[in-house]
């Protein structure tokens, strides 16, 4: 067997995530396009894996996970991507924020922020990092908020404040965006709303913008990973471009497992 027998030692599992992540069905596709048929990707949540990884690693036991950056896991491990010679998981994407049809009416100032609304890796990874060092989500929000203020003032530029009108964010239990939501959240009601957060699957939460029960979400991961939920709800739904650029999406393992690519699983 290649890459020295990592599937006996995983017994051929790949830990995987939520079940309605775009990210599991990029997933199964490679197991197909790769032909690896022994391989199982099991299903649970980011939180679940995260969990999982941090237990072989302690142990210093061989894991394959799915993994995606920016995520602080990075910063905490020491981790390497599997090279993906087929490209199976696409290109580096962007997210983007997404708002329901008519909010540029019904709040032109949230509609302009969640338009200008723009960061980079280091920004969303500071929030996450603190976060998982045990902040509070909305304080690590704040306290972003506070030290990066000439960001926030390019997002809120030209923006009418808001009367408390109600702004519902709808987001996904990831990292990434539990942070990107919470910011952006504090941001809106510092300018005059009255912001909830819902926390849903990825399925609602396109439906959610989609119907107009949800205002807007800064959670989408395009062109690759989100692909069949944006073109199921495409003409319902205000698409406002990338608030974030360039992440990555693969197949993660602890530096010390001894493969390199894919490929090494057949
Ligand atoms: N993720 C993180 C998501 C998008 C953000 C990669 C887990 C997904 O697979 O749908």
């Amino acid at each position: 067997e290649n890459g020295n027998g990592i599937g006996a030692k995983t017994d051929y599992k790949i830990i995987g995530i939520e079940p309605g992540a775009g990210m599991m069905k990029t997933a199964h596709q490679m197991l197909e396009e790769y032909k690896l048929e022994k391989w199982q990707l099991v299903e649970g949540s980011s939180a679940a894996m995260v969990a999982v990884l941090k237990k072989a690693i302690d142990k210093k036991e061989p894991i394959i996970v799915t993994g995606w950056s920016p995520h602080w896991m990075f910063s905490a491990f020491d981790l390497k991507y599997l090279k993906d010679p087929k490209g199976s998981f696409g290109k580096a994407e962007n997210i983007n924020t997404i708002v329901r049809k008519g909010l540029d009416h019904d709040a032109p100032g949230a509609y302009k922020i969640l338009d200008q609304f723009f960061w980079e890796t280091n920004d969303i990874e500071s929030v996450m990092i603190e976060i998982e060092k045990g902040t509070d989500p909305v304080n690590a929000a704040e306290k972003w908020i506070a030290a990066n203020p000439d960001k926030v003032a390019k997002w809120t530029n030209g923006a009418q404040a808001g009367n408390g009108e109600k702004i519902n964010l709808v987001y996904v239990a990831w990292d990434t965006e539990i942070a990107s939501t919470n910011v952006i959240a504090k941001v809106l009601e510092q300018n005059g709303y009255d912001v909830t957060m819902s926390q849903v699957e990825v399925g609602p939460m396109f439906a959610g913008i989609a119907n107009g029960s949800a205002d807007a979400m800064v959670a989408a991961w395009l062109p690759t990973t989100h692909q069949e939920y944006f073109n199921t709800y495409k003409n319902d739904i205000v698409d406002l471009g990338p608030n974030l650029k360039g992440t990555k999406l693969g197949l993660v393992v602890p530096d010390y497992v001894e493969i390199n690519s894919i490929e090494d699983l057949k």
